[in-house]
């Protein structure tokens, strides 16, 4: 192919000749008017936002520093599950629960698609790492994108520019791996024609090649779509990369909690989108003395550390949290995080005098632009803000962000919670007997679907370790990982696991348990159960505590509702088996046998 003449393609900031390789193949492919390279700056920040206001994607707030308000297209507003693909050269290896096509395939159709797609834009090049910078493997990637929006929202949740470029090439000179994500909205723009606020097109593919760890995103702007640092990388591709090198990629949060003795515990907890993971991330417990700090709301990586024990480290470096519903009540570190302004927030109400706003926040406004760039009153039939509207927040901006939050070891975790949102059946919380009861728990975990995933919200679906959506292989092998991963430590060492539902309703549908700053009750418990100080009754389904057992002091609640969000109900609990006899039929042949038998024993337990 003869070299087509595009500004700046050349401009390459790096030696690393698969980058420069791959980076000219695209932009011939593509076409951009220009190539950039990102290089992470304030003054490029201030020129792409800048920008970003001119053509309408973005306004710029008032009332918080160096943040804006942007509005998508009204199709392009969640994760596309039915379009994301994972390409594995085997069908088996992406199994029942991922979309799957032929990479050849798959790639000859996409290479179609983005032929040209970029004409008339920028083709920005963003160099990123997953994790700190300082690890010494630092897992590096490089997004490709005709979207500025990626850009400063890439800005924001990963370490990324000259900073991550630097990490390409190796003191020695050797080059390093990276992951290719390709990211185009699909919308060129013939000369002179006029651009949309929010470009996508209705043809959308979220791909992964995870032989290859490439990924390839085409017709969405929005978060998780867009955003190929995300889950596209740091849990596709990552825990693929996970099962071959002995580790897991996890929809986790972490957090660090601190007794009133000061003894340290660091806690990892998966919940499906839009079920709390944030607000339990920087929990205000309601315990005196009681301390929780942040190191992560949405992603875990975890590795053994020398000393056996299972190390937590968060690859983001920003929170792209669920707007509504987040108040000074709910979450106020959130809140206090983006008050210090560096913030995006996608499809939530623009105030008049221009600050955002949001359901959940107090009283509304007599006046507000909604999320559709509508007029919108109190009165009004629809919510001002999307459910699924987001706040993109510099994580160093939060108020309790714990110290070791870039420390490339990890932090040694304790306790590993699993939840889901279930307004009946689940209790408030249980403890599992060992690690592969603890895996049993993960893979049966269940929750009712949210506005994060297009489709019916409400649904009871399986959600297997919050990961459905995430896992980049087959989820009988996924399982099958986290049996042989508790296999390779000491049973003492290994965090121990519970099963929380922080959403279970009365006969009056209201919620039994507060939650938010109440959980860390359920926190408290936890940990004196892992120092051996704490009750709990042994039902059919693991450890359970009593309305005794659980420090309730203070807590505004009745004790009937918190004994009703604690039982264990055997009918409810036989009606489950058939949901999960269901769900491991679907899995098939890869289900690991001891999960088969855990069910077996849980059956029996509850006959
Ligand atoms: O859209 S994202 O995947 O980035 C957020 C989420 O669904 O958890
Ligand atoms: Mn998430």
């Amino acid at each position: 192919m003869t070299a087509v003449a595009i500004p700046g393609v050349d401009n390459a900031p790096t030696t690393h000749q698969r980058l420069l390789s791959w980076v000219r193949e695209v932009a011939e492919l593509t076409t951009p008017d220009e190539v950039v390279w990102v290089d992470g700056s304030d003054a490029e920040w201030d020129r792409l936002t800048t920008e970003l206001v001119e053509s309408g994607t973005f306004t710029r707030l008032e009332k918080k520093p160096n943040s804006f308000w942007a509005a998508s297209d009204p199709d392009d507003v969640a994760r596309v599950e039915e379009r994301t693909f994972i390409c594995s050269v085997d069908p088996a290896d992406a199994g029942p629960t991922n979309n799957w096509m032929d990479p050849a395939e798959m790639k000859s159709i996409m290479t179609e698609l983005y032929r040209g797609s970029m004409r008339g834009r920028t083709m920005y090049v963003i160099p990123f790492c997953m994790g700190p910078l300082s690890a010494e493997k630092p897992m590096l990637g490089v997004e490709i994108t005709d979207s500025a929006y990626v850009v400063t929202s890439m800005r924001i949740m990963t370490r990324m520019g000259t900073k991550a470029l630097e990490k390409f090439v190796d003191a020695d000179g050797t080059e390093r791996d990276f992951v290719p994500c390709l990211h185009s909205v699909g919308m060129p723009l013939e000369p002179g024609e006029q651009d949309v606020p929010w470009p996508c097109n209705e043809t959308k593919y979220i791909t992964h090649f995870p032989e290859e760890r490439e990924i390839w995103s085409y017709g969405s702007g929005y978060g998780g779509n867009a955003l190929l640092g995300k889950k596209c990388y740091s849990l596709r591709i990552a825990s693929a990369i996970g099962r071959d090198e002995g580790w897991l990629a996890e929809h986790m949060l972490i957090l660090k909690l601190i007794s009133p003795e000061q003894k340290v515990h660091y806690v990892a907890a998966a919940f499906p989108s839009a079920c709390g993971k944030t607000n339990l991330a920087m929990l205000e417990p309601t315990i005196p003395g009681w301390k929780v700090e942040t190191l992560g709301d949405d992603i875990a990586w975890m590795r053994f550390g020398e000393d056996g024990r299972l190390y937590a480290v968060n690859p983001e470096a920003g929170f792209f949290g669920v707007a509504p519903g987040t108040d000074y009540h709910t979450n106020p570190n959130a809140m206090r995080t983006v008050e210090r302004g560096n913030s995006l927030f996608t499809n939530v109400a623009l105030t008049d005098d221009g600050d955002i706003w949001w359901e959940g926040m107090g009283e509304p406004p007599a006046h507000l632009t909604s999320w559709k760039k509508r007029d919108w009153t109190p009165d009004s039939d629809e919510p001002s803000s999307h459910p699924n509207s987001r706040y993109c927040t510099p994580m160093s901006q939060c108020p309790i962000l714990a110290s070791e939050w870039d420390d490339p070891q990890g932090v040694p975790i304790s306790a590993i919670f699993f939840g889901g949102r279930r307004a009946n059946t689940i209790p408030l919380v249980t403890e599992s007997r060992d690690w592969q009861h603890g895996t049993f728990m993960g893979a049966t975990l269940s929750s009712e679907t949210t506005a994060a995933a297009k489709g019916k919200v409400g649904v009871v679906r399986r959600d297997p370790m919050a990961m459905l959506p995430f896992i980049g292989y087959h989820a009988g092998d996924y399982f099958q990982h986290w049996i042989d991963t508790g296999k390779r430590a000491d049973a003492a060492k290994l965090p121990k696991i519970f099963y929380v539902n922080w959403f279970r309703r009365g006969d009056d549908r209201k919620f039994l348990w507060p939650g938010f700053g109440e959980n860390s009750r359920v926190l408290k418990w936890a940990i004196e159960r892992i120092e051996g100080t704490a009750a709990a009754q042994e039902t059919p389904i693991g450890y359970v505590p009593t309305v005794d057992d659980l420090d309730l002091s203070g807590l505004d609640a009745s004790k009937d509702d918190i004994e009703a969000a604690l039982r264990v109900d055997a009918d409810e609990w036989r009606a489950e088996i058939p949901m999960i006899e269901e769900w491991f039929a679907k899995i098939g042949d890869k289900l690991p046998t001891l999960l088969r038998e855990e069910l077996e024993v849980l059956k029996q337990r509850l006959a």
